[in-house]
């Protein structure tokens, strides 16, 4: 992922089952990457078509 604004030791990848990015935890500027069962808001990124 091209993303700089990682909160301080992440994307950490802990317990090996951290795919996904979540941002507002601790800090809202920062982001974290995070399991992908826990159920938070969450945005998904597909091509656009006209
Ligand atoms: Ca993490």
């Amino acid at each position: 992922m091209d993303f700089s604004n990682w909160r301080q030791g992440e994307p950490n990848n802990a317990g090996g089952v951290e795919g996904c990015g979540l941002t507002g935890f601790h800090e809202a500027t920062s982001w974290g990457n995070f399991d992908c069962i826990s159920p938070v808001p969450f945005i998904c990124k597909k091509p656009m078509k006209y």
